[in-house]
């Protein structure tokens, strides 16, 4: 059994994603990170940069926190996700850092500054949404006569797919990137995914374009 610590973001979603996915016994703890629930000391024992998601898996007793550590886990213990093929399975690392290291950070500046906090820093607005927009850009590239980000369905997708979904929060008109468009519908279309991004509770649907 493995214990998820999540909350309704783009990072947790990715963890609740790849579960429902797999199709794995897991046990959902809300971390409400509106209330400060990542401060706890009891949260900080099983992750120690305070933020979620966090698993803890109970049959090997390993401990992990950092979205992407996760979901490489996950596909190396059920052996799903990630291309196995030497090639691909560099690829699909290159995507999925390419999320953690981009697509993550700036897209979560564009909320905390366009969506959250408009109209006090008008240079981080024009920053971040540059950001956004290139990186929209690069991921519509990518998806050029292709249905996923590498060859099958993977990890990659996994971890992009949460954050495409804050489009409306990007202020991002998917029409202007087709490619992502079609992506973005192909695996909203997965009822894992619309599990997933249901825990730990409702909010919303899955946004449409
Ligand atoms: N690099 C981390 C980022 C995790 C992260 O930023 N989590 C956010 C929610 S999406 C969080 O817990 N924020 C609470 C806080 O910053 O206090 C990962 O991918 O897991």
């Amino acid at each position: 059994m493995i214990d998820l610590y999540t909350w309704t973001t783009p990072n947790g979603r990715k963890v609740s994603i790849m579960l429902e996915e797999l199709g794995v016994d897991y046990a959902v703890h809300a971390i409400d990170i509106g209330a400060g629930d990542q401060q706890s000391p009891e949260f900080l024992a099983l992750s120690p940069n305070n933020k979620i998601p966090a698993i803890v898996d109970n049959d090997s007793g390993t401990v992990l926190m950092e979205s992407g550590a996760i979901l490489l886990y996950l596909a190396d213990k059920y052996g799903q996700f990630m291309p196995t093929e030497r090639k691909s399975y560099w690829r699909a690392m290159e995507w999925l850092m390419w999320q953690m290291g981009g697509v993550g950070p700036f897209l979560g500046q564009v909320h905390h500054f366009v969506h959250f906090n408009p109209g006090k820093a008008p240079y981080a607005e024009e920053r971040f949404t540059a950001e956004a927009h290139r990186l929209y850009g690069v991921l519509n590239t990518r998806l050029a006569g292709r249905d996923y980000i590498v060859d099958q369905y993977s990890i990659a997708d996994i971890a992009t797919w949460p954050w495409i979904s804050r489009f409306e929060w990007q202020q991002i008109d998917l029409q202007q990137y087709p490619n992502v468009r079609d992506w973005y519908l192909r695996i909203a279309e997965r009822p894992a995914v619309e599990r997933g991004y249901q825990v730990p509770k409702k909010v919303s649907d899955v946004p449409m374009p």
